[in-house]
This record gives structure tokens, C-alpha cells and sequence, in this order.
């Protein structure tokens, strides 16, 4: 074994490389042991851990989330010692979920670290949101021997890893040889980041990890990626076609998609609204993109518009289930679509795209701004005024649910009291997962900035909300807030220790109705065992006192209000237990219908 002197915090550029030795965990010995006796005659190495924190630090990660364990508990220490922060978790799971927000809010990877097989597989639901949900996400994972595996002889944690993956990721790649780690770590940044994001698996084998290489070759190795996600400038003839059918229009709409407040497009977006006068519904994550109470928003009359806009103007939105794919008889027949999507293959895939513009979002709305005419798009006044209309019938027969106070308290009164605290901290950043306590939150609790809302997303996936907490307050430093069901806190509700270990400012706020989607349901046999949606209707802040965090029990609005507004003034953990009427809230939320319906006539049963 030659002498295992380490150069690390390489500057690749300018060729100056300090020297040190490898400080941590059970290489330490090992190098101690080797250099006294061949220091002198060694070349000097360095190893696959120290090319992997090299090549990621090189391309601008500063965070990596993940569970320690063989084979890559020495690349997360190494990584802390070399100021990369690491943020240990209590389920792969959630660092995935952290990770795939650190994506969505930079626009860069977020990294997630698992440990081969179990850990990977756990992590990997998590990166394959992210592919779901387009955002960027990079699931690093260390694998066993490639040779056990291939011939399936039984080795520790044995899984074919990178094949697992490619089901479910945008790329995944495998590192066979050390000299290949900044290859890999490149082609992964770019392929997470580039066209539409997604989630990236990249394999370290142990013996990768372990393997020495000749430090200045290991240097010249890595590679800084130069602009992963080039700008996709739009065909002019593309906007031209999508400007004349929007000119053409009676009943315009623009809808905001999560796409759209990823893009980072802001300003763009928000003058060609303005410009055109067109009124915008904003998708569950774009919701901020431009202030909930913007005069044009016509979220508060969102089956009127659906129903009869005769174009539509989709701006990083897909037409999936969340938008009734586009179809009758939630959308009218003849409405005909302009599309702007990074994604080519997008276009067409549920209706008919009349004016694709195929293009990243800033590019396409630059280019709308320069060739829009003045005057050329204005939409019918009879429109704007039937919207008007609708949106203040709606707005004051919900004012009628949310200003009542039922005891025990329901999801629109609770969702009122923190509605009215957050009313006061645009800055804090809403979580947001359940099946009423999502829909009720999404429609109550405004939102005035981009990008503050994170919620199940395109998957309506349980138990991203203590990842896409933690990710949101290590990544942006603000405050969290997570309104969860107290079902979907379940799923990883653990990750409770994570928040407290690293004192992080999140507040859980649990809706308690005792149950997935409501508390009361009944064992049909008559038998003692619960029915399959009731739990516990637990004193979840309890469970945070383990930690030494600090538990509210709230029975009414009043006692919420309190409880968020002192817990944020803390600034540390806490779980506010938010006693809901069990008979409130809806099976399955507002998408009871997607519930299979059985065929058989109820009198053939
Ligand atoms: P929502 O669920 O909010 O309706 P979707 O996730 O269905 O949004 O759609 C987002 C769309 O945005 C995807 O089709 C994706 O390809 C597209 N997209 C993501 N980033 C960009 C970008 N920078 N420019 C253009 N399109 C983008
Ligand atoms: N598992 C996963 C990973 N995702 C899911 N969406 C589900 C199961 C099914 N499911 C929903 O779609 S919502 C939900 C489950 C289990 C929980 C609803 O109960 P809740 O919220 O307590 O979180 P409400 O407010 O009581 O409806």
C-alpha cells in the first residue's frame, strides 16, 4: 500500500496545491501507519473521497444532506472538514426532499448523500419527486463491490443501484475509476440542471471511494461546469404566432406553473401580465409569483376561467391531472393553447398546442416584451368584469366559513388564525402537505412572494414537509413554517430530532382531526380494530419536548394566533398540536372523484 499523503483544498485553477494530511475517521490510521515507513519514496495521492468533495466544492456545493454509513461516513466527514456543511438526517427519504428543494429554490443541485441499498432505495423515492416535480437534485450514493453484485454472490447491502435508478431519475451514472469522479460529478450537475431539471443518480463504488490516485493527475481530473443550463433562446416565429392568437382572444388566461417560479423570471413575467392586462391563475407553487391579491389574480374564480377562456397561455405549467389534462368538461371544448415550456416533447401531450414556444422561460418572456405591440393583446372588458364578479361572490361566501368559530375548531378557522399571523412575514417560507389541510391551506393562506410555497407538488406525495423544512431554512436561512395533516407529518415525522439538533426555525403546525383526511370513520366489521383512516388523535407537541423544543396544544384560533406568533418571535423548534374538528374535511380533500368507483351495482353486492 503506497504512503497515503492527501492533498486537498485544491485550487484547480491556479495550480497551487496545499498539502495536508487526511484528517478523519479510519483513514487516519491508516495513512499514519504507511507514511512512516514510505513517506519519502511515495508519490504524493490523494483518494476518491477527497476528488469527490474537491469536484463538488470546485462547482459551488456548499450544503450536502444525507445518513451516514458504509461506505460513505468518511466522505461526509471529509466533506464538514473541508467546509461543506452537512446536514445528517434521520431517513434518506427527507434528505432527498431536502436536497430536491435546495434545487428548486437556487437553481442548483441539491445534493443528497445515502449509504448503498436500503438508504439508496430510501432516497430514491425522494429523487424521483424530483424528476417528477422538474427540479434539480443530485442523490449521491456509495455502492458495494461491482463484481459481488454482477454475479449476485451475496455482498453487504448488494443492489444493481444505477439500473434501480434509471427508472426514476432524469441520468443516472456510475464511477468506476477514481480519474473519473470529476466526469461524473459534471455530467451529473449538468444533466440535473439543464432542459427541464430533474432528480441525477451518481454511483461511487467503495473501491472508488478508497482508491488513490496520483494527487496532480486527481487535480487535472475534475472539471468546473461552464454554464449548465445554457439559455434556450425562442424560434421569433414561435412568439410571433403565440402574440397573434392572444391578440385574437375574447377570454385570455395565463397560467403560472411552479415551472414558471423556478425560472427566476420575476420581473419578465410580472410586465408581460401587466402589459397585457390578461388575468393569471397561479398554480399551487406559483403562487406569490405575483402577490395573491394582484388585481388580475383569478385564483378566487378559478372554475369560471377554466371553463371558459378561449386561450389559454400555459407558462411552465403542464396540462397533467392537476389541470384536468386540459379537457371538457372542466375546460371548454374549443379553447386552444399557447405553451411555453423548456420541453419540446411537453407540447401536444394532453390537448392540441396551437402556439408552442419552446424556450426557457426568461429567454421566452424577454423575447414577448420586445415584440409585443402596444395595445396588440387587451382582453375583452365583458371578461375582466365577469371575473370580477365571480371572484367577489366567491370571496365573500368564503369569508362566511372562514369568519365562523366552531368549537372544536375546523380547517377553515385554524387556517384563518395562521393566515392572519403570516399576513405580517412575507419572509417566512409555507410547507404545506395533507389532503384538506393542503387544500384549505392553499386556497386561505395568501402568499405575496415567489417561491414560498412548497407543497406535495405533481406527485401529491406525503411526507416531503420536514425535508422541504429543513432544505427551505438551511438553504434561504429564513423561517418555516409547515402546516401539516397530522397524518402526512407521520411519514417523516422523525426528521423533529433533525430540526432540533441543528436548532433550525421551523414551526410545525399539526392540523389534528385524527385521521387521514378525517378522524371519524368506523371499523365496517364491527370489530375493535380502528378503520383504515383513523389514528390516533395524539398530543403530538409532546413529542417535540424529547427534544427539548417547545409544544403547544391549541383548541382554538385564539390560542394559535398566540402560540405562531410566539414561537416565531423565538426563532427555534416548536410543534403547535392544533385541535380539528374530526368530522370536518373531505375524503381524498378536493380530489375525492380521482377515488375509483366500484362498477358493481350496489344490489348485485
Ligand atoms: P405546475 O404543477 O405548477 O402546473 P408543472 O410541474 O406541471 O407545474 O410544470 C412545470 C413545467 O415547467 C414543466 O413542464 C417544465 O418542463 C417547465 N419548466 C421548468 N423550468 C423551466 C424553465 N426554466 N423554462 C421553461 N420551462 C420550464
Ligand atoms: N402515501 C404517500 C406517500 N402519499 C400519499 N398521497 C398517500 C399515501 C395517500 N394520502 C393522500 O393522498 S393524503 C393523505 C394520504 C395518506 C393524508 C391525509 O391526511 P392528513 O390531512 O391528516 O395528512 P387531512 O387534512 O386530515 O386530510
Amino acid at each position: 500500500m503506497p504512503g497515503l499523503i492527501v492533498r486537498s483544498g485544491m485550487k484547480i485553477n491556479n495550480q497551487r496545491f496545499e498539502e495536508r494530511h487526511f484528517m478523519v475517521g479510519t483513514l487516519v490510521n491508516a495513512a499514519k501507519e504507511v507514511k512512516s515507513t514510505t513517506e519519502k519514496q511515495s508519490p504524493t495521492l490523494t483518494d476518491g473521497f477527497h476528488l469527490v468533495v474537491d469536484a463538488l466544492k470546485l462547482n459551488g456545493v456548499d450544503t450536502i444532506y444525507g445518513v451516514a454509513g458504509i461506505p460513505i461516513t468518511d466522505l461526509a466527514r471529509l466533506a464538514q472538514a473541508e467546509g461543506i456543511r452537512y446536514i445528517g438526517f434521520r431517513h434518506e427519504e427527507s434528505a432527498a426532499y431536502a436536497a430536491t428543494i435546495t434545487g428548486y429554490l437556487t437553481k442548483r443541485p441539491g445534493i443528497c448523500l445515502t449509504v448503498s441499498a436500503p438508504g439508496f432505495l430510501n432516497g430514491l423515492v425522494g429523487t424521483a419527486n424530483a424528476t417528477t416535480n422538474g427540479f434539480p437534485m443530485i442523490q449521491i450514493s456509495g455502492s458495494s463491490d461491482r463484481e459481488i453484485i454482477d454475479l449476485q454472490q451475496g455482498d453487504y447491502e448488494e443492489l444493481d443501484q444505477m439500473n434501480a435508478a434509471k427508472a426514476y431519475t432524469k441520468a443516472a451514472y456510475r464511477v468506476n475509476k477514481p480519474e473519473d469522479i470529476g466526469i461524473g460529478v459534471a455530467r451529473s450537475i449538468r444533466a440535473a440542471v439543464s432542459g427541464r431539471p430533474g432528480g441525477v443518480y451518481l454511483d461511487f463504488t467503495a473501491e472508488v471511494l478508497g482508491a488513490a490516485l496520483d494527487a496532480e493527475a486527481g487535480a487535472k481530473s475534475l472539471v468546473r461546469v461552464v454554464d449548465p443550463a445554457p439559455a434556450e433562446i425562442p424560434a421569433p416565429e414561435s412568439i410571433q404566432r403565440a402574440l397573434e392568437l392572444l391578440a385574437g382572444a375574447q377570454r385570455p388566461l395565463i397560467i403560472l406553473g411552479k415551472g414558471a417560479a423556478y425560472a427566476q423570471a420575476d420581473a419578465e413575467i410580472r410586465w408581460f401580465i401587466e402589459k397585457t392586462g390578461i388575468p393569471f391563475l397561479p398554480m399551487s407553487m406559483a403562487k406569490g409569483l405575483l402577490p395573491d391579491n394582484h388585481s388580475q389574480s383569478a385564483a378566487a374564480a378559478r372554475s369560471l376561467v377554466l371553463g371558459q377562456a378561449d386561450v389559454v397561455m400555459l407558462i411552465g405549467a403542464r396540462l397533467n391531472w392537476l389541470l384536468a389534462h386540459g379537457k371538457p368538461p372542466r375546460w371548454s371544448p374549443n379553447v386552444r393553447f399557447v405553451q411555453v415550456d423548456i420541453l419540446a416533447t411537453e407540447m401536444d401531450s394532453n390537448r392540441p398546442i396551437a402556439a408552442p414556444v419552446v424556450a426557457d422561460i426568461k429567454s421566452a418572456m424577454t423575447s414577448f416584451l420586445s415584440m409585443l405591440k402596444p395595445g396588440q393583446i387587451r382582453p375583452q372588458a365583458a371578461w375582466t368584469k365577469a371575473i370580477e364578479e365571480r371572484k367577489k361572490h366567491n370571496i365573500e361566501r368564503m369569508a362566511v366559513r372562514l369568519n365562523s368559530n366552531p368549537s372544536p375548531m375546523n380547517f377553515s378557522s385554524a387556517l384563518r388564525a395562521v393566515r392572519d399571523v403570516l399576513a405580517s412575514r412575507p419572509d417566512i417560507y409555507v410547507v404545506n402537505e395533507g389532503a384538506n389541510t393542503l387544500d384549505f391551506g392553499r386556497d386561505i393562506i395568501e402568499m405575496r412572494e415567489p417561491r414560498k410555497r412548497l407543497d406535495c407538488g405533481t406527485w401529491g406525495v406525503m411526507g416531503v414537509g420536514m425535508g422541504y423544512a429543513i432544505g427551505a431554512t438551511v438553504t434561504t436561512g429564513k423561517p418555516v413554517v409547515a402546516i401539516e395533516g397530522d397524518s402526512a407529518f407521520g411519514f417523516c415525522g422523525m426528521e423533529l430530532e433533525t430540526i432540533c439538533r441543528y436548532s433550525l426555525p421551523v414551526v410545525i403546525v399539526i392540523f389534528n382531526n385524527g385521521g387521514v383526511y378525517r378522524g371519524d370513520d368506523v371499523n365496517r366489521s364491527g370489530g375493535s380494530d380502528p378503520a383504515p383512516t383513523v389514528l390516533m388523535k395524539a398530543r403530538y407537541d409532546k413529542l417535540i419536548e424529547a427534544y427539548d423544543g417547545r409544544g403547544y396544544n391549541v383548541i382554538d384560533p385564539q390560542a394559535l394566533t398566540k402560540a405562531l406568533t410566539e414561537s416565531l418571535a423565538s426563532g427555534k423548534p416548536a410543534i403547535i398540536n392544533c385541535v380539528i374538528d374530526p368530522t370536518d374535511g373531505t375524503e381524498s380533500g378536493h380530489i375525492s372523484n380521482l377515488n375509483p368507483k366500484s362498477q358493481i351495482n350496489a344490489a348485485h353486492k
